[in-house]
């Protein structure tokens, strides 16, 4: 038997954390085991690369930015991801390859196809099976964001060009991807989350 791989993405401040962790509650309410990973991090060794990648004082250059994102994710996948979906688990995750995707290929400029080739390398196959995308104004999101990170750090130019790389992301795997407006209230983006995966995997035990 297989999980279910389902990742959570959008800009900063889209509301993912919380609607991550809202789905999981809802999906072991029904019954579902849920593994929560993050991005960058879940593992050790990855946490560790999370702060090297985070740190608003450091200097990453773009292409060691994006290969970095890669070494953490393909450590999550050989960890957690892979073996919690081997065992039947439903993966529920707070960002995924297709961040990179956005941020490094299209934020940064290093190309979707390029950025996309070097993760394939290290994830071998432990890709998202839905990705959730949470759509919201730059300017909404950057003001929801507490705290801001060195990649958040780069300003809202930077956000804009990411939600145009999610956009074209989306429109090119469109069974893929499920998109939701995230400018609406926070319960009724869950509500919307909720409905989706129950859509998708469980229609004939819904309530
Ligand atoms: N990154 C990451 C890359 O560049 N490449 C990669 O491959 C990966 C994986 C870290 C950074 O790394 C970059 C992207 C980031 O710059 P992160 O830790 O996920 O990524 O950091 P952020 O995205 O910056 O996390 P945020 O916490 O800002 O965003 P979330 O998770 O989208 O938002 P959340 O849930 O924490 O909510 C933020 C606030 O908004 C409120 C919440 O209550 C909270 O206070 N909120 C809402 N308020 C009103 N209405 C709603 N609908 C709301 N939804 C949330």
């Amino acid at each position: 038997m297989t999980g279910r791989y389902i990742a959570l993405e959008g800009i900063e401040g889209a509301g993912k954390s919380t609607v991550a962790a809202a789905l999981a509650d809802h999906l072991r309410g029904r019954g579902v085991e849920v593994t929560t990973v993050r991005e960058p991090g879940g593992t050790s060794t990855g946490e560790r690369i999370r702060r090297v990648l985070l740190d608003p004082d450091g200097s990453v250059d773009p292409w060691s930015e994006a290969l970095l994102f890669a070494a953490a994710r393909a450590q999550l996948a050989a960890e957690t991801v892979g073996p919690a979906l081997r065992a039947g688990a439903w993966v529920i995750s707070d960002r995924s390859v297709y961040s990179s995707l956005a941020y490094q290929g299209g934020g940064r400029g290093l190309g979707l196809a390029e950025v996309r080739t070097v993760n394939e390398l290290g994830l071998r196959g432990v890709w998202p099976e839905l990705v959730v995308l949470l759509r919201v104004d730059p300017a909404v999101g950057f003001r929801r964001e507490e705290v801001r990170d060195r990649i958040g750090g780069d300003g809202i130019e930077l956000q804009v060009r990411v939600s145009q790389a999610f956009d074209t992301l989306a429109s090119a795997e469109p069974d893929r991807f499920a998109v939701v407006d995230a400018s609406q209230e926070l319960d009724a983006v869950v509500a919307r989350v909720c409905e989706i995966v129950e859509a998708r995997w469980m229609t004939s035990t819904a309530t």
